[in-house]
């Protein structure tokens, strides 16, 4: 079988000369974060760490960590590294308590991202013959920009789907052959449901692969959609804070995401000491951006909880490999591809003026994910009126997808109904769980 590439010498170069790229790129770039970022320059500081200290990869793990509320406490441009100006993008996903991550980038950084991305479309299958069907959401999400700039750098034909309005999607993939779908795997399933509502059996498309990711998935799903669809589909993985998608992606293996290790710097640590754990341990992904222009990130805790592997890969590529995320080690949930914290739903019934006693009941119907809150009336709001009720519902509701960008299901119920804990506040039940679904 010929072996596709979109950067071969450098997806396939031994690892000793990775790590001599690593090593000279990694120097600069805590030379330059120390330099220009000041939020970062007082960690360094507050821990005895100078720029010279940091000499290879080896020596990575005397820098401090970055997590989430660093992010939110220098928002928004406390870790941006360079002149506003010299920005061309700006990209964004949810936060913890309701402020947003905001990453920047300039061309440099958008071109090396969606090479990226170019990669996993390659890693694929994909070349300039084929039709891409982009059906991540556009906008501030990344995986419509990501896989859109990644397609184009293969040359593919684009189609700027976006996500949603599934008749047109199929519409488009019919009549414009597509042959390449990305979208998240969720998604991915409810097209491959509603091709065969409408009709169609797999092979009267033109698809030979799909590009899934920014939610978990399972094996048993991939082969569901593989089924459903008429092809092969890939794994791809990647975060906003990073770049977005293509952080990571699958070959033909189907086993596992190769991390584009020229660009990131990859660390698996124990989530609750911070110690950095040896190869083929399960814990916590810690990236270190190795080439960022706007906003580097050195040490930043993921909170994925994944396993790395080094073992030799029939495709030809040397970087290293993660597993799926097989979990987190933090409270985010993604529904329905969006990333949701407990601390924002809480928030949103704070300022609407009701008690934090809610429970959030998530599940997988018929491969779309459910998504519904209970909320509890306090006993003056208490109303046996169903309109009234209904009405407040709808409230909440719209406040909620204000703040989450999805529409849960919202449940007013009666004072004191929800059970109390002893201990910590079950908040969340996910059924998902029974599916293997993890996260
Ligand atoms: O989800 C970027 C992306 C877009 C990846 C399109 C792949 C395809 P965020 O919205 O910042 O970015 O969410 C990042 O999503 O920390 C993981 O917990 C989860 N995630 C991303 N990819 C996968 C995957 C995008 N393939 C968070 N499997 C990450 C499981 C994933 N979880």
């Amino acid at each position: 079988m010929q072996k596709n590439y979109f950067q071969k010498d450098m997806e396939t170069m031994p690892i000793e000369e990775i790590k001599k790229i690593q090593n000279e790129k990694l120097v600069k770039q805590v030379k330059y974060v120390y330099d220009n970022v000041k939020y970062y320059r007082d960690l360094m500081d507050k821990k005895g760490v100078k720029p010279e200290d940091i000499q290879s990869t080896d020596d990575l793990y005397k820098l401090p960590f970055l997590k989430k509320d660093d992010l939110r406490e220098a928002y928004p441009f406390g870790l941006l590294a360079t002149d506003i100006k010299n920005c061309v993008r700006i990209q964004s996903t949810s936060g913890t308590t309701g402020k947003r991550v905001v990453a920047f980038y300039t061309q440099n950084d958008v071109d090396v991202w969606e090479e990226c991305c170019a990669r996993a479309i390659v890693a694929a299958g994909g070349t300039n013959g084929d039709v891409c069907q982009v059906a991540y959401g556009y906008g501030l999400f990344t995986g419509g920009s990501g896989l859109h700039g990644g397609s184009h750098k293969v040359g593919c034909l684009t189609l700027p789907m976006s996500s949603g309005n599934t008749d047109r999607q199929i519409q488009f993939m019919m009549d414009l052959n597509s042959t390449i779908l990305c979208c998240t795997p969720s998604y991915a399933a409810y097209i491959g449901e509603t091709l065969k509502e409408k009709g169609y059996k797999p092979e009267d498309n033109k698809l030979k692969a799909g590009i899934f990711g920014a939610e978990p998935w399972t094996e048993e799903m991939r082969r569901d959609i593989e089924k459903s669809l008429g092809i092969k589909a890939y794994d791809i993985y990647g975060l906003t804070e990073i770049s977005g998608p293509g952080v990571a992606f699958e070959c033909e293996e189907q086993n596992g995401m190769h991390i584009n290790e020229d660009h990131f710097l990859v660390e698996v640590i124990d989530p609750d000491t911070g110690e950095v754990l040896p190869e083929g341990s399960k814990g916590e992904l810690v990236f270190t951006s190795l080439d960022k222009e706007a906003f580097p990130l050195l040490r930043y805790r993921t909170r994925d909880i994944c396993v790395l592997s080094r073992e030799k890969c029939s495709c030809g590529r040397t970087f290293v490999k993660m597993t799926k995320p097989l979990g987190r080690s933090d409270d985010m949930m993604i529904i329905r591809g969006v990333n949701v914290f407990p601390s924002q739903i809480e928030a949103v019934l704070l300022n609407c003026g009701y008690a934090p006693n809610y429970q959030i009941i998530i599940d997988r119907v018929n491969n779309t994910d459910t998504f519904d809150i209970n909320v509890e009336m306090s006993k003056e709001d208490f109303s046996d009126t169903p309109k009234v009720i209904t009405n407040k519902e709808k409230q909440l509701q719209s406040a909620m997808k204000a703040m989450l960008g999805i529409n849960p299901k919202i449940h007013l119920v009666s004072p004191k109904s929800i059970t109390r804990s002893e201990g910590k506040a079950v908040r969340v039940i996910d059924n998902r769980k029974r599916l293997g679904i993890t996260v």
